[in-house]
């Protein structure tokens, strides 16, 4: 309805999707909004999947390259994708088609940390932005815009984009406006000031992203809801994983090392072990506990509401359906309790480092020295991207990486004798933990190191191998700082692609 949109310049503007998407050309750079399953244009991607689809069934090569925060919906991912008319992707997708895609090497992806995005882009690395399609929950009389339930990259394509698009969403609550903090210090070098964010609930920008009018060439508007993310449940092997975190918590306490009731800022990525984690800590003895993350899952509105939690800030939602409910009927009190901001500042390394933010991520392998790999199967099949969790782990107080000991069945051990792909090397990684155990690594030299990975972390079925070829490497003559077998490294991962399984047997 139209009373979403209280300028008159920007009223006139009014088109339908269909009509708004011919300003989309062959060849142009698209960057949309979206972080997570939270603020992706609905009406727009669809009608641009739609002339994707038709230019290239009359025979025409109409591709796009396609920007956005972070994942998108993964409804407008796989939509666009099956297109077969994105050329290029970036930063992260955690979608089938797309990924199917992206490894049959039919769509260029580039995965790069995501506080690193607004900066590449500023740069001219990807060319112009041509066209940005945003999402937002109303325009103000003066023109401003309320930002929706994510802010991802907005801010950004916003500013750069030739040309704007905005997608004004009357199902996103009104009360959300307020949330979020849009700041406009950032600049290229050598023009960097510090960004003086010294606490999580910290304002140090505006409430609505500012536009340039002339530049807004279609209003399209639509009240659709966000779609959900699936709440994986709690088994245990999460419950296992969040207990050995939480008694490392007691520990740090204990140690002088982490204040005893509130901790540090939190940062925990997506799925069971994240929620099980979250779970754990509201029976545990914290009050006031603070979060400074990219997304806010169901377990943290959980925490805010029993008091755990005091503040979160956060770059979009990832609520399940009744998460998403429970937000949008108590908005006001949420409102209190959570800030919104440009993921160049939720996931910005100088805010991370200065706050002491405990990261904790998750990862598909981790060699006996620490080594992490977060993204490529096998070392070649890409699985969703890097996100967020290099931001926060190179440069958090503590970073820690969690991990089921196992996949597939038991046919794929989580610990390694070297990852056939980094993410995360052995210096940005403090902490591993499995099922089996935590391996706190800080301190401890390589030869240590795979030592206490192996004890700690590795399944008790491939530990036995795991130990026999550290031994060896150990013994070859010149082994060096971080031994290894250089004709065996990957054994693990080769026996895996002829045999189906990792086990020897
Ligand atoms: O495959 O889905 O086909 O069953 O990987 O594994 O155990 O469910 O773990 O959902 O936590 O995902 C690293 C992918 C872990 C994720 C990764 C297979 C396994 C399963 C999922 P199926 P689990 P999770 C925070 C910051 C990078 C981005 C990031 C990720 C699937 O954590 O994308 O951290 N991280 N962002 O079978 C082959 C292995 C495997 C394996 C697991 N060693 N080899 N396959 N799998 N280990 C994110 C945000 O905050 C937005």
């Amino acid at each position: 309805s139209t009373d979403r949109i209280r300028n008159r310049e920007f009223r006139k503007k009014i088109v339908s999707a269909e009509e708004a998407v011919r300003h989309i050309h062959r060849g142009d750079t698209v960057a949309i909004s979206g972080f997570a399953s939270a603020g992706t244009p609905k009406a727009v991607t669809c009608a641009l999947a739609e002339r994707i689809r038709a230019a290239r069934a009359a025979g025409d090569e109409f591709a796009v390259d396609l920007l956005t925060g972070a994942s998108v919906s993964a409804d407008t991912e796989r939509l666009l994708a099956e297109t077969d008319g994105i050329a290029l992707r970036m930063p992260y997708q955690a979608e089938p088609t797309a990924r199917a895609r992206i490894n049959d090497g039919r769509i260029d992806y580039v995965d790069i940390h995501l506080s690193h995005v607004a900066q590449q882009v500023w740069e001219g690395c990807y060319g112009n932005v041509d066209v940005a399609v945003v999402e937002v929950a109303g325009i103000t009389e003066s023109g401003e815009l309320i930002p929706a339930t994510s802010v991802g990259n907005s801010k950004t394509w916003l500013d750069v984009a030739e040309k704007i698009i905005l997608e004004v969403n009357s199902w996103i609550p009104e009360g959300l406006a307020g949330g979020h903090d849009i700041y406009y210090g950032t600049a290229l070098p050598p023009h960097r000031t510090p960004i003086l964010l010294t606490d999580v609930d910290d304002r140090i920008g505006q409430p609505f992203f500012r536009v340039d009018p002339e530049r807004v060439v279609a209003v399209v508007e639509t009240e659709s809801p966000d779609t959900t993310a699936k709440l994986t449940p709690q088994d245990a092997t999460s419950d296992a994983i969040a207990t050995h975190v939480l008694d490392f918590f007691r520990h740090e306490v204990q140690a002088g090392r982490l204040p005893a009731d509130t901790l540090l800022p939190l940062q925990s990525g997506i799925g069971n072990v994240a929620n099980a984690v979250l779970a754990g800590l509201s029976s545990g003895p914290y009050r006031g506990l603070t979060c400074y993350s990219e997304v806010i899952q169901d377990g943290m509105l959980q925490l805010i509401d029993d008091g755990t939690v005091r503040f979160a800030s956060s770059t979009a939602f990832a609520l399940s359906a009744e998460g998403l409910d429970k937000l949008v009927r108590n908005i006001d009190f949420y409102r209190e309790h959570i800030l919104l901001r440009p993921q160049e500042i939720s996931n910005h390394p100088e805010i991370v480092r200065r706050l002491g933010v405990i990261a904790m991520n998750g990862m598909l392998e981790a060699d006996i020295y620490g080594n992490v790999n977060s993204t490529h199967v096998m070392g070649t099949r890409m699985m969703n991207g890097i996100g967020g969790s290099g931001d926060f782990a190179r440069n958090g107080y503590l970073s820690m990486f969690l991990s089921p000991s196992t996949a597939r069945n038991g046919a794929i051990s989580s610990i390694v004798p070297m990852v056939p792909h980094i993410d995360h090397t052995e210096h940005d990684v403090q902490i591993l933990v499995t099922e089996q155990g935590l391996a706190d690594l800080r301190g401890l030299a390589p030869r240590r190191r795979s030592r206490v990975v192996i004890e700690k972390c590795a399944h008790p079925d491939y530990r036995a191998e795991l130990t026999d070829y550290v031994e060896r490497a150990e013994a070859t003559e010149g082994a060096g700082h971080t031994p290894h077998l250089l004709g065996e490294a990957f054994g693990f991962h080769q026996r895996f692609q002829q045999t189906g399984t990792m086990h020897a047997r």
